[in-house]
């Protein structure tokens, strides 16, 4: 009896406490972030980071938040000893600024968010976040760069390639004290992996990473405190050339003396009693060049002889007396050591081989049925003796063997020679390969080989892979995954042109067609900050941007390569909403249209460019330079950089610098309009007419709208004489999407997308591309492999998966960073269905359309916090439309019927009779 009173009371308070919590609280907000993205990160850079977080899907919109920060996780949210935002009426949930005073290196803090609703209700406080420091200035750093001393720098490789024979570095240290936490800093003048007592730490790939290393070289911040035992310690560091040290193309850089790598460490124990005793690379270390790994190159490979192993050579008791002592270095003052500003590399994926192809001289073919970056983790029974021989390649030949060619001077051969009889598992650490096949020979003949042997270790930086698209057409979703493999393939630290041959470099112009549609297929927002601030630090002094970042091919600009420097900054922004990008790029961008304007006479640029690069069919004595006008191509994208750097000093608030850009745009446009066209709205003599010269002319908005409305004419007569095909290259064919459809011409953009023949989208999917390549014609089954040593990985023209997301799925931003969306899809006979999603900072956006005999259907989700308006085709007179059953409101716009202003929810769109 007493237990069911109990009960009941009990149960009372329950409900009644629930009902307390459903009347004055909503759910929590969820997934933090701070600053490009980051989920409590370790070894952070950004002393002033920015607040993100989401909104539960069942609240429509934020009115108001509190944000707290606390040394201590206790504190919150009541004793803050940081930063209180106090309660702001806002409904500002993405990229809020940290006000407090600036963190510094090693500190640690914790936050919390709370919000109020549409009705004023407050959410609980979310779950706490943290946020560690990572060594913010060299002042930090007692440590310095160590390396083998070593008069003889190069070894050269079997295949006549001077390479930097990997060097393992180890130092021997007590702890014994009881250890609260313990941190490694740790960077190289090269690539790196560290052990403590031979454990590997981390499972990061190539760090640390590809930037200015004359300028700024990343540092990497790992919890070492599991790692350590008491007493006797050991910290082990192989050390290879990899981007530092490592060559670039055939030649280049290879006439001039490279440092050879270099590693610096710093290990801070901290005991519970908060004494810290820390570990430094210094003169107390040895050295050696006489392990495993004999020699190790991006291009070339890796050689790991197992003769070489030293077990336990990380480990404590290891008599390294042999070894030799350490030289060491300061640091340079004007290399600044900087935590790393976005994900390292990791193993993100593995591919199994679909198929095994005995070949006749004792080697087999793996195919991964996939071109693919990274490396090939072998799993093999080897005897003593053997050598193990991998190459690769990502293409077979005629003949059906490893095609090579376009690999340059690039070996992309590795080797593993055994000690002992035994199976072998193996990977190589300081290289990586672009292929679809992989050669291995060597083998034992006792052995038959298995499709086992291999996995495909596919590497890209650490980012996710968010976006989807689908459609009912089998050739458009293997574009779009193409799109995606090319993103993996080249996403590689930092934006590569390709993966494969002897150049791999971050070329600007690719990148800066691809940014939009990067963003739709991942989250690489921190990846390319990160890359803005190398392109930042390698600005000329007089305001030139190089044509790769980190620059290797000398100091000269080039348009619409260099303009990657106001469009990749627009775009993250416009695709984020985090306007702290436009912050941190405005002096750059500035700079950049100063030196345009230095170039250009009366408003016409004579900046040189290598212009509409890979156009096919060109006239040009170099065909690789397309036929359009060099002084068109840079005044448009003169036009095209003021344009975007007025639009971000209004969004800036610098109110001045925008009436210049405007005035400069103003001129810049009338001279291009007078220069390059005439009053049919043709491009006029002696200039070549060319796709991409109305494409940019249009694409960009420079004309007038009277000679607007002409010159698409033009355009589309340009495409009726090559059958609808592209005679554009890298700078064009981006711009004809966006072009074609907002000129009304969008069913023309459907025949060119779905055509078969080249050059076009599908004629390379038509000869068995699995990514996208760098000409469309690269290999044909009729002619076999084009001339030039060419790349099967090459994401530039992926740049259609932007409209694929935009216009066929149809999600878009409205407003920056999808605070408003454009649900705009355009249904076209040629699919029965569509469907996308997308990974907003307010949630997941998504939409999918059908027909269903007459009727056209459209589910979309719209995110909490934001609103949309829904663009859809106007059918017919009779077509009837219901939103979840209900008439809309609607207007009628041309030729579409637009829903505005639709918020949060899932919505099911009926368009009854459309057909
Ligand atoms: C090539 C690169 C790149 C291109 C430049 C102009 O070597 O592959 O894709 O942008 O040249």
């Amino acid at each position: 009896m007493r237990i069911n009173i109990i009960c009941i009371i009990l149960l009372q308070c329950l409900l009644l406490g629930c009902n307390e919590i459903s009347k004055n609280t909503v759910q929590v907000p969820e997934q933090l972030r701070v600053s490009e993205g980051f989920q409590n990160p370790l070894g952070f850079y950004d002393a002033t980071p920015s607040f993100s977080w989401k909104l539960s899907q069942t609240v429509k919109k934020q009115t108001a938040y509190t944000i707290v920060v606390a040394s201590n996780p206790d504190l919150l949210p009541n004793q803050l000893d940081i930063w209180n935002s106090g309660k702001v009426t806002s409904n500002q949930s993405t990229f809020v600024k940290y006000e407090g005073k600036p963190l510094k290196s090693r500190q640690n803090v914790f936050w919390q968010v709370q919000y109020w609703d549409e009705n004023n209700t407050p959410s609980n406080w979310s779950e706490t976040a943290q946020i560690e420091m990572g060594l913010l200035s060299n002042s930090e750093w007692k440590a310095k760069w160590i390396k083998i001393p070593d008069p003889k720098q190069w070894e050269t490789t079997q295949y006549g390639t001077r390479l930097f024979r990997p060097q393992y570095l180890r130092n021997d240290f007590k702890s014994d004290t009881d250890v609260k936490k313990a941190r490694l800093y740790i960077t190289s003048k090269g690539v790196f992996q560290a052990y403590i007592n031979g454990r590997k730490i981390g499972n990061d790939v190539l760090t640390p990473g590809w930037t200015p290393y004359h300028k700024r070289i990343e540092t990497l911040t790992y919890d070492v405190t599991e790692n350590l035992q008491n007493d006797k310690n050991t910290i082990g560091i192989i050390l290879a050339e990899g981007w530092h040290s490592g060559r670039f193309g055939p030649r280049r850089r290879w006439d001039t003396v490279v440092a050879p790598p270099q590693v610096i460490c710093q290990l801070e124990i901290e005991d519970i009693k908060g004494k810290v005793k820390t570990i430094i690379s210094d003169d107390n270390w040895k050295a050696t060049r006489k392990g495993p790994i004999r020699t190790s190159g991006l291009y070339d490979g890796e050689v790991y002889d197992a003769n070489f192993e030293m077990p336990n050579w990380s480990q404590p008791n290891f008599d390294d007396s042999t070894w030799e002592t350490v030289e060491t270095e300061d640091i340079n003052p004007k290399t600044q050591l900087f935590p790393k500003k976005h994900a390292t590399l990791k193993n993100k994926m593995t591919l199994q081989p679909i198929e095994l192809i005995q070949t006749e001289d004792n080697s087999v073919l793996f195919d991964f049925g996939q071109n693919m970056v990274g490396v090939v983790r072998l799993n093999l029974p080897v005897k003593k003796g053997d050598t193990i021989k991998l190459r690769h390649g990502e293409m077979l030949d005629s003949k059906g063997a490893l095609f090579t060619k376009n690999l340059g001077s690039a070996k992309s051969i590795d080797y593993y020679i055994a000690k002992e009889n035994k199976v072998v598992t193996w990977q190589p650490t300081f290289t990586f390969h672009g292929f679809r096949y992989v050669e291995l020979s060597g083998f034992n003949s006792a052995f038959k080989p298995e499709k086992s042997w291999v996995k495909g270790l596919v590497q890209y930086s650490d980012f996710e892979m968010q976006g989807e698209f689908n459609s009912s057409h089998p050739k458009l979703n293997q574009l779009h995954s193409n799109i995606q493999w090319g993103l993996r393939g080249n996403f590689f630290d930092v934006p590569l042109d390709c993966p494969q041959r002897s150049e791999r470099l971050g070329w600007t112009g690719d990148a800066q067609v691809f940014i939009p549609t990067s963003l739709y297929l991942s989250d690489t927002h921190a990846f390319w900050a990160a890359w803005l601030t190398s392109m930042r630090e390698e600005q000329f002094s007089n305001g030139g941007i190089p044509v790769v970042v980190p620059n290797f091919t000398g100091n000269f600009a080039q348009a619409g390569w260099s303009d990657a420097c106001t469009i990749v900054p627009w775009e993250l922004y416009f695709r984020t909403g985090d306007a702290g990008v436009l912050e941190d790029n405005y002096t750059m961008m500035k700079r950049w249209c100063a030196y345009h304007t230095s170039e250009a006479t009366n408003h016409i640029s004579h900046m040189s460019t290598v212009g509409d690069w890979l156009q096919p069919y060109s006239q040009q004595k170099d065909d690789r330079r397309g036929d359009t006008p060099n002084t068109l191509i840079s005044t448009a994208f003169y036009a095209q950089s003021v344009k975007l750097t007025m639009k971000a000093a209004e969004i800036l608030g610098f109110k001045e610098d925008k009436k210049y850009y405007e005035q400069l745009l103003d001129s810049i446009s009338k001279a291009f309009e007078n220069e390059y066209f005439n009053d049919e709205g043709q491009i006029k003599q002696p200039y070549t007419p060319t796709q991409t010269g109305y494409l940019l002319a249009l694409g960009f908005d420079i004309l007038s709208q009277e000679t607007t409305d002409k010159a698409i004419h033009y355009l589309l007569k340009e495409f009726e004489n090559t059958d609808n095909h592209l005679r554009t290259g890298f700078i064009g064919t981006p711009l004809l999407a966006p072009v074609l459809d907002k000129t009304g011409h969008a069913d023309k953009l459907f025949e060119i997308l779905f055509k078969e023949t080249y050059p076009s989208w599908f004629y390379s999917i038509n000869q068995g591309a699995t990514t996208m390549w760098e000409r469309w014609d690269g290999y044909t089954h009729d002619k076999g492999f084009a001339d030039r040593a060419l790349s099967f990985n090459h994401y530039a023209y992926g740049a259609i998966g932007q409209w694929m997301y935009e216009r066929i799925a149809g999600i878009a931003p409205l407003e920056a960073g999808y605070q408003k969306i454009l649900f705009a899809p355009m249904p076209h006979l040629k699919l029965n269905e569509a469907s996308g999603s997308y990974e907003s900072q307010y949630g997941r956006i998504t939409a999918s359309w059908k027909f269903m005999d007459n009727d056209f259907i459209y589910n979309i989700s719209i995110p909490p916090n934001t609103s949309a308006k829904v663009v859809l085709p106007f059918f017919s007179d009779t077509a009837n439309l219901t939103v979840n059953g209900q008439a809309p409101a609607l207007t009628k716009e041309k030729n579409t019927v637009v829903i505005d202003d639709l918020i949060n929810g899932d919505y099911k769109i009926i368009y009854k009779n459309t057909r």
